[in-house]
């Protein structure tokens, strides 16, 4: 009997076609979009596979022209998609980016995913053995908001990788049109938890527990469980406590931002690759902020995820990190 192997990484989350505006202002002015893939659980999988992971995404998208969209981007970049269910009935979800309005440098999102293929995923679908095979096992905190079904989801299939040995990671992601910081804070806490490594924007750790100091949003999130905590604090860097309890910081990597839509993911798809691969927790900080640094400066939420090769050329020629 063959055994199949281990996964670096399974993600699992709603994948969302993105329709960014591509000229800045109120949407009802805009006329011209780009389109690209994204969907934060998905941007990690495409980003962890772009850096050398071994990457399985879970999800499930509509029999449609958009689900195909999705499955062909993740394949693209080697994702394994063959637990992607496709659903006849329910449409691929989407979402549109207007940009720099009405505040500069600030993006927002509108979703149009109420009943989406996404959102229906149910823990029916979840493939056991398949799970027991991820190293690392993630989701975030809008699987947990999007509905109760995908919630449930995320939340068995966690177990169930936990059961096969993975650990756990979990991004809050808190995202206000989705659900209220009070509805969410409970549900984020248990999440966190039943959870090995913990990611948090800073602004999150704000709007969630009115904690605003960096170390102490790493000392919040590790209160609740996780032995991996980080923290990310935009154009101020980011922190990371890791199991032996020391705190590593790196400052944030200048960037002029195009897209700040997905960097957050970026970055923690390059923390979950140093981690996987034992880079230095120095390093791993470092290249994280790097990658969400180059991610803003690029259209789409995924689109500038480097490859290992690229990250390091880039590395070695910005002299901050030389
Ligand atoms: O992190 C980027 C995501 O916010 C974007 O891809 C859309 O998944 C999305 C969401 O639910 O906000």
């Amino acid at each position: 009997m063959s055994v199949e192997p281990r996964l670096d990484l399974i993600a699992l989350g709603e994948g969302m076609v993105e329709f960014g505006a591509r000229t800045r202002g109120p949407l009802h002015r805009v006329r011209p979009y780009d389109v690209h893939a994204a969907g934060s659980e998905l941007n990690v999988a495409i980003g962890a596979a772009r850096l050398g992971l071994n990457v399985g995404w879970i999800s499930r998208v509509g029999a449609d022209e958009f689900g195909e969209l999705l499955v062909n981007a993740a394949r693209a970049d080697g994702v394994d998609t063959s637990r992607v269910v496709r659903a006849d009935d329910d449409p691929t979800g989407i979402f549109v980016v207007q940009r720099g309005y009405p505040v500069d440098g600030q993006s927002s999102l509108m979703y149009y995913r109420a009943g989406s293929a996404g959102s229906r995923l149910t823990a029916s679908e979840l493939d056991a053995g398949y799970l027991r095979r991820a190293e690392i096992f993630h989701t975030t905190g809008i699987s947990l908001a999007v509905s109760p079904e995908l919630a449930a989801a995320a939340r068995e299939a966690g177990a169930v990788a936990a059961q096969g040995g993975a650990r756990r990671s979990f991004d809050v992601n808190y995202r206000a049109k989705l659900w209220t910081s009070d509805a969410a804070r409970p549900q984020v806490e248990a999440a966190l938890a039943e959870t090995e490594i913990a990611f948090c924007s800073l602004e999150d750790a704000r709007t969630l527990w009115a904690v605003g100091d960096p170390e102490a949003a790493l000392e919040l999130l590790a209160s609740f469980g996780p032995d991996h905590a980080v923290v990310s604090c935009g154009r101020d860097g980011a922190v990371m406590l890791g199991p032996d309890g020391v705190v590593v910081r790196s400052a944030a990597i200048p960037a002029s931002v195009v897209d700040p839509t997905g960097a957050g993911d970026a970055f923690c798809a390059a923390v979950l690759t140093g981690l996987t691969r034992g880079w230095p927790a120095e390093v791993t900080l470092q290249r994280a902020c790097l990658v969400g640094s180059i991610v803003c400066g690029v259209a789409g939420d995924n689109d500038g995820i480097p490859t290992l090769d690229e990250l390091e050329r880039i590395a070695s020629t910005r002299w901050v990190y030389r």
